[in-house]
């Protein structure tokens, strides 16, 4: 019988969308979404879902067992901003969880991982415009330091062990279907809330600051295509290196402006500008377009109008239901 596919921190802003992308391409029962609370998402609940926490490895394995799981996409974790205020938590959760998916996959109960790494693992002392996928990585977050060392992990476990774990550093990833939670690079999902919604932002970074995103379509295709090719293309069991397209927030606003004209924007940096500040301003992915085709298909202009497009449609479907 065919293996299942698990999804662990099914409830984030990726996995909601992840789920919904594999239900369609493999089936809805071949797909079980699981998190640490029930999850009131319809997306997710079309299908198989469990609750687990991933810090539980008897129960990780259990679920694993009883759905026959054979890949796993390990998304739980603590993002850069949250992480900073629980150091030890973001630790606990962002390493050992990996650690249990990648022991599971050691003693061969599942084949292949997914795990995912973040522009975060680069810091101050990186080259800031098109970082190359090898260079110096001193990352000063607490998130960045444990997603630096989950590469190195990762890369282990492939050379030691055999383990079929493939990864990417996504950049700040951009959707109208879920929201972001605990990220630096949130304010640019939710500035086109905030647009819509009352015409106007407060922006938490200075508005001169340059970071790579990337739309959340382009993020899954890069998640599925890395997944669905052949293992000689997968070079690097590190993390690759994607890239999206790179804006300031003056930048993104300027583009809100021009399709909501009355839209006006304020900047009151927080702790969060540290983090941004340490972070590289775009990316060179020269590695993943070469070894397994990647290319990304939305420019800021294309992300920005596909936001305003898609949110006003959800709004105005919201306002209909609610009456
Ligand atoms: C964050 O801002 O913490 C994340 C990331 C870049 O990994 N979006």
């Amino acid at each position: 019988m065919q293996g299942k596919t698990l999804v662990i921190g099914a409830s984030g802003q990726i996995g909601i969308e992840l789920v919904t992308a594999l239900r369609t391409k493999h089936g809805h029962q071949q797909v079980v979404a699981s998190d640490i609370r029930v999850s009131e998402s319809p997306e997710l609940n079309d299908g198989p879902f469990e609750v687990l926490n991933v810090l539980n490895m008897d129960e990780l394995e259990r679920i694993v067992d009883k759905h026959n799981i054979t890949e796993v996409y390990h998304l739980a974790a603590m993002l850069s901003a949250t992480s900073e205020k629980n150091p030890e938590r973001a630790w606990d959760l962002n390493m050992n969880g990996l650690f249990h998916v990648l022991d599971l996959a050691k003693h061969q109960k599942i084949k292949k991982v997914f795990w995912p790494s973040s522009i975060a693992v680069f810091g101050p002392s990186t080259p800031k415009q098109m970082t190359p996928q090898y260079t110096v990585m001193e990352p000063n977050s607490v998130y960045g330091i444990s997603k630096l060392a989950g590469e190195r992990w990762c890369e282990y476990y492939h050379e030691k062990f055999g383990v079929d774990v493939r990864s990417l550093r996504y950049p700040g990833l951009i959707g109208y279907k879920s929201d972001p939670g605990g990220g630096t690079t949130d304010y640019a999902v939710d500035i086109f809330h905030q647009a819509l919604e009352k015409g106007s932002y407060q922006c938490f970074l200075s508005e001169n600051t340059m970071l790579p995103m990337m739309m959340m379509d382009d993020a899954i295709r890069a998640t599925i295509s890395i997944m669905e090719a052949p293992a000689e293309q997968i070079k690097i069991r590190s993390s690759y290196n994607v890239a999206g397209c790179s804006f300031t927030p003056s930048e993104l606003a300027q583009l809100i402006k021009e399709q909501i004209p009355e839209f006006s924007i304020t900047y009151e940096p927080d702790f969060r500008q540290k983090i941004a500040d340490s972070w590289p301003g775009s990316i060179d992915d020269s590695e993943a377009r070469a070894h397994w085709n990647w290319k990304a298909a939305y420019d800021t202009t294309k992300l920005a109008d596909t936001m305003i497009r898609e949110l006003r449609h959800k709004k105005k479907a919201e306002t209909l239901v609610t009456r």
